[in-house]
């Protein structure tokens, strides 16, 4: 009886931390997707996006013809694919954001990154943008602007239900089995 407490106290945690979760979906290119058809600008669209730690990119196209490959600044900017950090070739990659700062991707096959099949995903830290960039001048005689009135930064709350409800699922589903272990 005690385990099915336990059981079931731990998936009411897990699901109260899924109702939370305030993380957004963008998916690179929008309906378009990841390809070189249409001459998408991965940079234009980067820029229109507010991305934040917790969120997730998702790449989706045809995995015939393109993958998405992780590389350093350098790759990105000679599209070098020869020694990615990571790839992923699924042709529907969820790839969760997990530091700050550049995400530098591309597309793999040949000729592709050069057509423009590359995305830099850039992760602002806005707090600490926020505090350095009202005033950078070093006087000592600026009159010091309240941070604590500043408005709070509008939280993009684009979360696609269909990626919430397959993390719910898959969180369930592990909780289920490590409900079952116990319990049989
Ligand atoms: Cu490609």
């Amino acid at each position: 009886m005690a385990l099915i407490k336990r059981g079931v106290t731990f998936l009411m945690i897990i699901m109260s931390a899924i109702h939370v979760s305030n993380a957004s979906v963008h998916k690179v290119g929008d309906s378009s997707g990841w390809t070189i058809i249409g001459n998408i600008d991965y940079k234009n669209w980067a820029a229109t996006k507010n991305f934040n730690i917790g969120d997730t990119i998702n790449f989706k196209y045809n995995a015939q013809f393109h993958n998405v490959m992780r590389v350093t600044h350098a790759m990105y900017k000679s599209c070098n694919g020869s020694s990615p950090i990571a790839t992923f070739t699924s042709g529907n990659d969820f790839i969760k954001i997990t530091n700050y700062g550049h995400h530098f991707f591309l597309c793999g096959v040949p000729g592709h990154c050069q057509a423009g099949q590359k995305v830099d995903i850039n992760v602002l830290n806005v707090s600490a943008t926020s505090a350095v960039a009202p005033n950078k001048s070093p006087s000592a005689l600026a009159s010091p602007v309240p941070v604590a009135n500043a408005p709070a930064a509008p939280s993009p709350n684009n979360a696609s239900p269909l990626f919430v409800a397959n993390g719910a699922f898959g969180f369930i589903g592990l909780a289920m089995t490590v409900f079952c272990i116990f319990y049989f």
